[in-house]
Order: C-alpha cells, then sequence, then structure tokens
C-alpha cells in the first residue's frame, strides 16, 4: 500500500513521473535524479523498473570494486583513500555504502558520510548509502540496479563497501568485478572470514592497521590458507597487502597505492583471462533469476498478503492441516488459471 502511494505521489509531482526524462538526468550525471531513483529503489517504487530500462543500454562501462570486512575494520577509511587516488588519475567516482542491517538509511553510513566529507564539494565524487526495507528483489537485487544507475551516470569506478557477515553480503559482494576483504589483527578475523566463506570471494586482502600486534601471524595464517587452497598456472593468488596506520600517512599513502596498482593488476588478469565475460556471464543468470522471482513471485505473494490467504497458509502448515508443497500446487493452479494467486 504504501508503495503503491508513494508512486501515485510522485507521478502526480510537478516532476512527473516521465521515465526517459528521468533517464536521460541520470545519463547526464544528474545528482538529484540518480538519488531519487536509487530511493525508489530501497522503496520499491515499482515505477522505477520503467527508469531502469531506459538507462540500461547505458550500462556495463564501469569498474566495480567491492570492500567487505568486519565492522569497524577500516573499510570506508580505506574507501575514502582510494576514491582520492582515483580522483588523481581524474576518475570519476561513486561509493556505495550497502547496509543489510539497517531497516532506514543512517546509523553507520551516516558516519560514512561524515568521514568522505572531504570529497562532499567534488562533484565527481557520488556518495550514497543504500538500505532496503524489505524489497521483495531483495537486497543484492536492489544493489545490482543502483551499480546500473551509477554506471549511467558515467562513473569510471564504483567502489561498494558491506559488511562481510553472511550469505546476503556475499551475494552483494558478487556484484563487483574485484573483491578487497579488509581484516584486522586480533579480531580473530582469520576465523570469521572462513566461517561467512567471504575467503572465497576475496581477489586482494588488506590487513588494515598493520602497526598492530599480530600482523605477521594473520598473514602468515592467510598465506598458509591461501597456499592450501592450491592454485593452477596462471590463476589469480589473492594477494595479502598490509596497510599502515592511517596516522603514519607516508607509509600509509604508499600502502594505498600498492592497493591501487593491484586492483588494476586483478583488472587487467580478469580481461585478460576472459574471467571478466564469465563473471559477467554469471552476473546476467543471477540478475534475470533476480528479476523473475521480484516480477513473477512478488505479484503472488503481495496479493495473497492482501487476502490474508498468506497468514492462513502459514497457520494450515503450522497446524499440519496442510503441507506447503499442496498449497503451492494450488496457488499456481489458481494463477495459471486466472491470472490470480
Ligand atoms: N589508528 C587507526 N585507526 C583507524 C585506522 N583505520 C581506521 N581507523 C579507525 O577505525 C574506526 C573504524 O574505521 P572505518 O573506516 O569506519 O571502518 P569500517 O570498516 O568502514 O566500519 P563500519 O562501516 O562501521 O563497519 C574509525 O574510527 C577509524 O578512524 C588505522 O589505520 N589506524
Ligand atoms: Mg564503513
Amino acid at each position: 500500500m504504501e508503495n503503491t502511494s508513494r508512486s501515485t505521489r510522485e507521478c502526480s509531482g510537478k516532476e512527473g513521473c516521465d521515465h526517459v526524462e528521468l533517464a536521460k538526468r541520470i545519463i547526464n550525471g544528474n545528482i538529484r535524479a540518480a538519488s531519487r531513483l536509487i530511493r525508489d529503489l530501497e522503496d520499491d517504487v515499482l515505477q522505477a523498473k520503467e527508469t531502469l530500462k531506459h538507462i540500461y543500454p547505458h550500462t556495463g562501462r564501469a569498474q566495480v570494486i567491492g570492500i567487505t570486512g568486519s565492522p569497524g575494520a577500516g573499510k570506508s577509511t580505506i574507501t575514502d583513500e582510494l576514491v582520492s587516488a582515483f580522483r588523481e588519475k581524474e576518475n570519476k567516482v561513486a561509493v556505495l555504502a550497502v547496509d543489510p542491517s539497517s531497516p532506514f538509511s543512517g546509523g553507520a553510513i551516516l558516519g560514512d558520510r561524515i568521514r568522505m566529507q572531504r570529497h562532499a564539494s567534488d562533484p565527481d565524487v557520488f556518495i550514497r548509502s543504500l538500505a532496503t526495507r524489505g524489497a521483495l528483489g531483495g537486497l543484492s537485487n536492489a544493489v545490482g540496479s543502483a551499480i546500473h544507475i551509477l554506471d549511467a551516470m558515467g562513473k569510471d569506478r564504483i567502489l561498494v563497501e558491506t559488511v562481510g557477515v553472511g550469505q546476503q553480503e556475499v551475494d552483494v559482494i558478487n556484484h563487483a568485478h574485484t573483491v578487497i576483504v579488509v581484516l584486522v589483527p586480533g579480531m580473530g578475523d582469520d576465523i570469521q572470514a572462513i566461517k561467512a566463506g567471504i575467503m572465497e570471494v576475496a581477489d586482494i586482502f588488506v590487513i588494515n592497521k598493520a602497526h598492530r600486534d599480530g600482523t605477521r601471524r594473520l598473514q602468515k595464517e592467510l598465506l598458509s590458507l591461501l597456499d592450501l587452497k592450491g592454485e593452477c598456472p596462471g590463476e589469480w593468488k589473492p594477494p595479502v597487502i598490509l596497510v599502515d596506520d592511517v596516522l603514519n600517512k607516508d607509509t600509509f599513502n604508499e600502502n594505498i597505492a600498492t592497493l591501487c596498482r593491484t586492483i588494476e593488476d586483478h583488472h587487467q588478469h580478469l580481461v585478460r583471462t576472459r574471467l571478466l565475460e564469465k563473471k559477467l556471464e554469471k552476473k546476467a543468470v543471477v540478475e534475470i533469476l533476480g528479476v523473475l522471482r521480484s516480477s513473477i513471485l512478488g505479484p503472488i505473494v503481495k496479493e495473497l498478503q492482501a487476502t490474508g490467504e498468506f497468514d492462513d497458509m502459514v497457520s494450515r502448515v503450522m497446524k499440519r492441516q496442510n503441507d506447503p508443497y499442496t498449497l503451492v500446487e494450488e496457488v499456481k493452479g489458481n494463477f495459471l488459471r486466472n491470472g490470480k494467486g
């Protein structure tokens, strides 16, 4: 209901609902237009899809870099520094801070904005946070679409920051071409990382706050884990980069420069080995399945919820009056016959 009223309000507003016009403004790099569409994605406004259709042909150019790691590992600090490094090369940059845990934008993300304040006046740096309020397409879908918006705006590099915890975050980070996992010594990060399956998605490891005790131990553990995995000739072995205390400006900057070069090397590797093509193919599959799920399953679920049938199904399954298989078969049959649940 909330979504419908919101879309109606926007369409009758003075900005109108001309998707072509909104798409054009985004393609021209208009920050307000892009922000509005990202907000609509968060709110699961149906019309957002119409605008996305128009911007899609203008996407596929940007390099997407994912940054993940435990809370407080230093992801935003490193992201902020990467933004500066990319700006020195005159790249247009976007940062998407994804907060899966928060039902509202703000909180930790607000901290990120403050931390990245020095880029606030740069028109070629666009920083946005993304939280979803239970979008049917799921967070990963919303992130994929937000990346398309930033890409269509003409950004050369898109940095996606997320806290690496569970499967949802792994799905989010899989939108990136290159994934950086930030670890900190002395936090039991190694164990957490393996548990969360983050090891599998890492292309580059960063040990941040490398002035701390335990850095060498963590580095050794990581390297032996990577050795255990083994590697085929020509395969990318994720390098482990140490990043010194942000207060040791000179070494910190040097370390960030190494990180930038490694990101470049990884990108070249993806292109050379045609892994980039494979990644893009996988992304297309995931994207189609996600849209299928939200456009076919979404309306059925909404209808069942609106009529109270969904609650009824839950209660029947709980009391073992019905099994979910039979119930879903009935829903499917009704839907195919009548076009509704
Ligand atoms: N001393 C020191 N502090 C650091 C360093 N890197 C980050 N910090 C501090 O650690 C805190 C967390 O850093 P962030 O960059 O916000 O970490 P994050 O991983 O983005 O945190 P979340 O987004 O909240 O998960 C901040 O107070 C930083 O100033 C470092 O190298 N040395
Ligand atoms: Mg952060």
